[in-house]
């Protein structure tokens, strides 16, 4: 298991964790600062993310097979459309031909995988077959496993975490209407507090009716504070304000709901820029994390949500949702290949303890798990 969370620098004694990130993508802010800037803290290079972490959600008390099998069965839609096909595709066969690659490249398909994904995993089995040194379809299952299992770690992201060595740790959170970014705010704010970190909401999405209350919801759940404004509210007015609030109170994490918008709509995706631009204005560097909420069930239409919030607002991480729901799961082995953000989280459910930190060998385990063990 990946640990997320990671131990901040120059904080107070004992605190466990701060998730971070890496910088480079951040534009540069070419416009003067509103407040006197002071430089930039020097950025810490982090430990490694495959560090085991003891306070994380995933370690503290729970056991992770329960976690691992809950994974497991929460992928079941995924793996009835994928691996599922696949055994029964390839029960009783003793030997691979064109007509089983023809079926297997189906299913990857509409499993969501991509056309790309699927033609290179389709290549390297022919390619095995040719040479002989693939024969049974139990092996090619295995091939295709590990092939997957690559494509996934090969294309996360470096796992070293930078984040400032003072000051908040900002997130702002992105994505189309009702992908899940309100409530993988409120999942990855009882992350946080249960690593003893203290978070700021701040409700930028002034949009739609009830986003306010809703944040507010999630901010009673985790006892944190919500900063709002009325209905309505110029969403970068909100974020200046509530940045005060954050300095003056020292809090450690602060999180800014956006509302959805399409990646198609350009003025919509401008007042995004405009809200970046005013963070960086007031926090030199920040905000230090920009996540993408990708709804899992929108399938291939992802990518091209994630290539056009990319060319807007430079994403640095990822957050999957609803892959409880779906059967195209496979979406995440094209996220990553095409995509080459990191995936930070995945959602598999409405619970609070359902944002899981993305471990591509986890992740690939439960996918390929029978049914017998499920
Ligand atoms: N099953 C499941 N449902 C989820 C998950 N994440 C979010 N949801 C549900 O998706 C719905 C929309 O979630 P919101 O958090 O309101 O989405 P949003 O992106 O903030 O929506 P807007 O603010 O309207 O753009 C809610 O019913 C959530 O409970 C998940 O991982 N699994
Ligand atoms: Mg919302």
């Amino acid at each position: 298991m990946l640990g997320w969370f990671k131990k901040k620098f120059g904080k107070k004694e004992g605190q466990i964790p701060l998730p971070d990130q890496e910088q480079s993508s951040q534009p540069e802010h070419t416009e003067e600062a509103a407040t006197p800037a002071e430089p930039a803290p020097p950025a810490q290079t982090l430990p490694d993310r495959t560090e085991k972490q003891p306070n994380s959600d995933e370690n503290s008390g729970k056991n992770s097979s329960s976690l691992f099998h809950r994974l497991s069965q929460q992928l079941t839609k995924t793996k009835e459309s994928f691996v599922y096909r696949i055994d029964t595709l390839f029960l009783g066969k003793k030997e691979i031909d064109q007509e089983l690659l023809d079926d297997l490249e189906e299913i990857l398909i509409t499993a969501d995988l991509g056309v790309n994904t699927s033609q290179e995993l389709l290549d390297v089995a022919r390619r095995k077959v040719k040479r002989q040194e693939l024969s049974d379809p139990q092996m090619l299952k295995k091939v295709l496993k590990e092939k997957i299992r690559s494509f996934i770690i090969n294309s996360d992201q470096p796992a070293e975490l930078v984040m400032p060595d003072q000051g908040p740790f900002i997130i702002m959170v992105v994505g189309v209407n009702g992908v899940g970014k309100t409530t993988t705010i409120g999942k990855m704010t009882h992350k946080f507090t249960q690593a003893g970190q203290s978070v700021l909401l701040v409700a930028a999405d002034t949009f739609r009716a009830a986003a306010v209350a809703q944040l507010k919801i999630w901010g009673e759940r985790n006892n944190v504070q919500v900063v709002s404004q009325h209905e309505g509210a110029d969403p970068s007015s909100v974020v200046f304000d509530a940045l005060d609030v954050a300095l003056a109170k020292n809090h450690d994490v602060i999180i800014i709901d956006t509302a959805g918008r399409l990646h198609t709509q350009v003025n919509l995706m401008e007042e995004l820029k405009k809200i970046k631009r005013v963070i960086g204005k007031k926090i030199p560097g920040a905000p230090h994390e920009v996540m993408l909420i990708l709804d899992a069930t929108t399938g291939q239409n992802a990518i091209s949500q994630a290539k056009l919030f990319n060319a807007t607002v430079d994403i640095t991480g990822l957050t999957l949702t609803k892959l409880d729901g779906t059967a195209k799961g496979g979406i995440v082995v094209n996220i990553c290949r095409e995509l080459k953000i990191p995936i930070r989280f995945i959602g598999i459910g409405e619970q609070l303890e359902d944002l899981r930190d993305f471990d591509p060998n986890e992740f690939v385990d439960a996918l390929f798990q029978g049914k017998e063990n499920s």
